[in-house]
């Protein structure tokens, strides 16, 4: 029999028996001897959710008998043992905060504490907290295998863990993270002399290792470009000069297009200007040119980009009728050059890193030929 169904069982603490003999002619014996217990009724019914990323909601009905003092709560995490969290809850509920708890298989245990002893207990399903990943992130530098002296930083993007780590590599470019918490975070990998890896990872539960390579600031690297004149064939400009400067305008190289315009250099990560000389003739300037760059003037029309640069024939700095004039009369053949040089030629500042490898189109322009109308 179950002492739970007897009625009005929780009013008492505890429960005496005895027994009494009846035959098929009912008769009766004496009450035979009558032994007692203590009765202590049991919390049931048992649920722990999880909750809001670190807590476990318990909740259990208390059917509470007489002489109930308060309930005693216990946990385990996976195969450990359970261990006592509370003792002073009266009621049928609490909240678990596991915030500072590895993750593992949580499960809970109840029992009613009464003054003459303790109940059953009753016990939960298991609960699953999965928050963290160890991490293992190789940090690694191009051209060699000792990958020592890296700085590893990496920030928590979340408002919950906010976790935020800081390291500097050994010789195995390891960087060994435990327990971190899923989620988006900023890294920051930096060598002297490597180009910085500044980045957003997402921390997810199948991803526990990553790599990254810090590439060389100091070993050179291949600047291709090409030019072409500014029409609209796009004639490639071949067999021209072409010098590679620093923002100070020294030269620090030269080559030659070949005959699709294309050149290159080779060069550490920095940045550059390109410098072109043409010694082809010039050609296309005629009286069109002369009335768009005065279309130009009065605002009718607009120049842009290399052939508002080739309006300037005088070099003043601005353009007006005296460009135009000079124009008309290098087209009749009054004046056979202009004071700014017969070719203009794109001027980018050009920014080489060493994780591309684009090709830099250039375009040129003989000065005042500003329909390009030329085929060179
Ligand atoms: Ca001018
Ligand atoms: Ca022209």
């Amino acid at each position: 029999m179950s002492l739970d169904t007897l009625p009005g069982i929780e009013q008492h603490s505890s429960i005496w028996f005895t027994v009494k003999a009846e035959d098929e002619n009912q008769n009766r014996s004496v009450l035979g001897n009558s032994p007692s217990l203590d009765y202590r009724l049991a919390p049931n019914d048992l649920k722990a959710t999880p909750e809001q990323v670190y807590h476990v909601n318990l909740t259990w009905q208390g059917r509470k008998a007489a002489g109930f003092q308060h309930y005693n709560i216990y946990r385990k995490a996976g195969a450990e043992p359970f261990t006592m969290i509370t003792d002073t809850v009266t009621m049928g509920a609490f909240t678990d905060n596991l915030y500072d708890a590895p993750d593992a298989g949580y499960q809970y245990a109840v029992q009613a504490v009464y003054t003459q002893g303790s109940s059953d207990s009753v016990f939960s399903d298991i609960v699953d907290i999965q928050r963290f990943i160890n991490l293992m992130i190789l940090c690694q530098l191009e051209d060699t295998t000792i990958y020592d002296s890296i700085t590893f930083t990496m920030q928590g993007q979340d408002t919950v863990y906010s976790m935020s780590f800081n390291r500097t590599t050994n010789l195995t470019g390891l960087v060994m993270l435990p327990a971190v918490y899923f989620g988006d975070y900023v890294i920051n990998i930096s060598r002297s002399g490597y180009q910085s890896i500044h980045d957003t990872i997402s921390v997810t539960p199948g991803n526990p290792s990553w790599s990254f390579t810090l590439l060389s600031l100091t070993k050179p690297r291949l600047f291709s470009g090409r030019v072409h004149y500014d029409n609209n064939a796009s004639t490639p400009l071949g067999n021209i000069k072409v010098y590679l400067k620093n923002l100070s305008n020294t030269i620090l190289d030269s080559t030659m297009t070949i005959s699709t315009g294309d050149f290159s250099f080779s060069a550490i990560p920095g940045d550059y200007r390109i410098g072109f000389k043409c010694t082809k003739p010039s050609g296309g300037i005629n009286s069109i040119d002369a009335l768009l760059i005065l279309k130009h003037f009065v605002g009718i029309d607009t120049l842009k980009g290399i052939k508002l640069t080739a309006a300037d024939v005088d070099g003043s700095g601005n353009i007006n009728a005296s460009d135009a004039l000079i124009t008309m009369r290098r087209f009749v053949g009054l004046v056979s050059t202009f004071s700014v040089g017969d070719w203009i030629f794109e001027n980018p500042l050009i920014v080489l890193s060493p994780d591309e490898n684009n090709v830099l189109i250039f375009k040129g322009l003989c000065t005042g030929d500003v329909n390009g109308s030329y085929t060179p």
